[in-house]
């Protein structure tokens, strides 16, 4: 299956914590990844008043894990990386990985809603998706990303600061 990963970070060495983040996920799972895109700086939304700057950025990898199997993963690199299990909403983290999408599953439960329920509304995850997924529409939704990401209003600022997270390799696999 298919799965966008978003990530983000805006505590500690940014860009470091985004690259030990796909580099521990291609070591740990059995996973490639398909797509990488550019990495942006953006302005905190919905954080606290002393929040910095976020690095953001998406991938999507191909994997035969079940999407609560990815979850519990995901979760186990964060913490691995720095971020406690505990913590206040939208607190400064050292990484932030939320499953986007997972092919075309809809899930709903207390562990996980899929698609993301604030895609469609984000800037700093919209401008990196549309740059790898254009044309993606999204399970539940009638419009492609793209489209989606015109549509937003100018709400807020993302700025381009590297054209991958790792370098200039484009696909890094597993096997
Ligand atoms: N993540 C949030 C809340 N606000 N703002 C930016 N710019 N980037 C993020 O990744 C982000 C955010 C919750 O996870
Ligand atoms: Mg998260
Ligand atoms: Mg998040």
């Amino acid at each position: 299956m298919l799965y966008g990963i978003a990530l983000g970070s805006n505590l500690g060495s940014r860009l470091e914590n985004l690259q030990r983040g796909v580099a521990l996920l291609l070591e740990r799972l059995p996973a490639k990844v398909t797509a990488q895109a550019p990495v942006y700086e953006t302005a905190p939304v919905d954080c606290g008043p002393e929040a910095e700057s976020f690095l953001n950025s998406v991938i999507e990898i191909e994997t035969a894990l079940e999407p609560h199997e990815l979850h519990s993963h995901l979760k186990r690199i964060e913490n691995d990386l720095g971020r406690p299990e505990k913590r206040g909403r939208n607190a400064p983290r050292t990484l932030d990985l939320d499953i986007l999408y997972a092919g075309g599953l809809q899930i709903a439960d207390e562990i996980l809603t899929i698609p993301h329920p604030r895609l469609h509304e984000r800037r700093f995850v919209l401008q990196p998706l549309a740059d790898i997924r254009p044309n993606l529409v999204l399970p539940g939704r009638s419009q492609k990303v793209g489209d989606l990401l015109n549509a937003l209003p100018p709400n807020s600022e993302v700025n381009r600061v590297s054209e991958t997270i790792l370098g200039s390799e484009v696909i890094w696999s597993w096997e």
